[in-house]
């Protein structure tokens, strides 16, 4: 059995392509389904439908043997432990920054608010600017508005969100998109099933 880690919304969205190429449909839909591990057209492949955030712990502990995450939960995560040998190209966006629309940045030590700790870290370390960083799970947008920090590093598609709350994007940190993620020890143990999965999906690539 092979056990494929997605999450429910967009990137399950634009991922079925890919599944359809390899024969794999689920048999119940997870946006009416309450059910955790859907079982496929296919009887040798499994999904289990889980927060985007969490694939690359499934994946990292073996629990399944691939999965599909955004470029931005792996940066996050530390992909170190994980094969990422496939970028789909879906679920496109940019992590940047953002403040408030026409608001300079302060020169000191400035606060970054964001649920990106590590990425947001390593970035501003890297431009030698002294950051605070503090962590929020969500509405990252309400931070500047409220004062409780200069700047935010999140990401953003159209922009519509950032431009809704009077705030305006700043410098690219880096552009997104989704990638396989494969277990370690399952690109070995379950070398042919991965590799014709593979396969199947550089092919749905090669098509567009
Ligand atoms: O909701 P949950 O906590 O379960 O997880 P999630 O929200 O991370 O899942 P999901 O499925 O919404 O997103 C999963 C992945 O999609 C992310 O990890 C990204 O790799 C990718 N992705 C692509 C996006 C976006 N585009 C995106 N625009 N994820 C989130 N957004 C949000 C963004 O955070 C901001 O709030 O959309 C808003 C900005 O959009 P615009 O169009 O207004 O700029
Ligand atoms: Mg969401």
């Amino acid at each position: 059995m092979l056990t494929i880690a997605v999450s429910k919304g967009r990137i399950y969205e634009e991922a079925l392509p890919f599944l359809e190429e390899a024969g794999i449909t689920p048999i119940d839909d997870p946006k009416t389904s309450r059910k955790l591990i859907l079982s496929t057209t296919r009887e040798d492949v499994q999904l289990v439908i889980i927060r985007a955030t969490d694939v690359p712990t499934f994946v990292e502990y073996g629990a399944a043997d691939m999965g599909i995450a955004g470029k931005d939960v792996l940066l996050e995560h530390g992909a170190e432990s994980l094969y990422e040998p496939l970028d789909l190209g879906i679920a496109k966006c940019r992590l940047m920054t953002a403040a408030h629309k026409d608001a300079p940045i302060p020169k000191g030590r400035i606060r970054v608010a964001t649920k990106y700790v590590k990425t947001a870290h390593s970035y501003f370390a890297n431009l030698g600017i002294q950051a605070e960083i503090i962590k929020l799970y969500g509405s990252m947008e309400l931070a500047p508005l409220v004062g409780l920090a200069e700047c935010i590093v999140d990401l953003v598609d159209t922009g519509n969100t950032l431009k809704a709350n009077n705030l305006e994007p700043r410098e690219l940190i880096m552009n997104i998109s989704s990638r396989l993620v494969v277990n370690k020890a399952a690109m070995k143990m379950k070398n042919k099933a991965i590799a014709t999965l593979l396969e199947q999906f550089e092919h749905t690539l090669a098509k567009r």
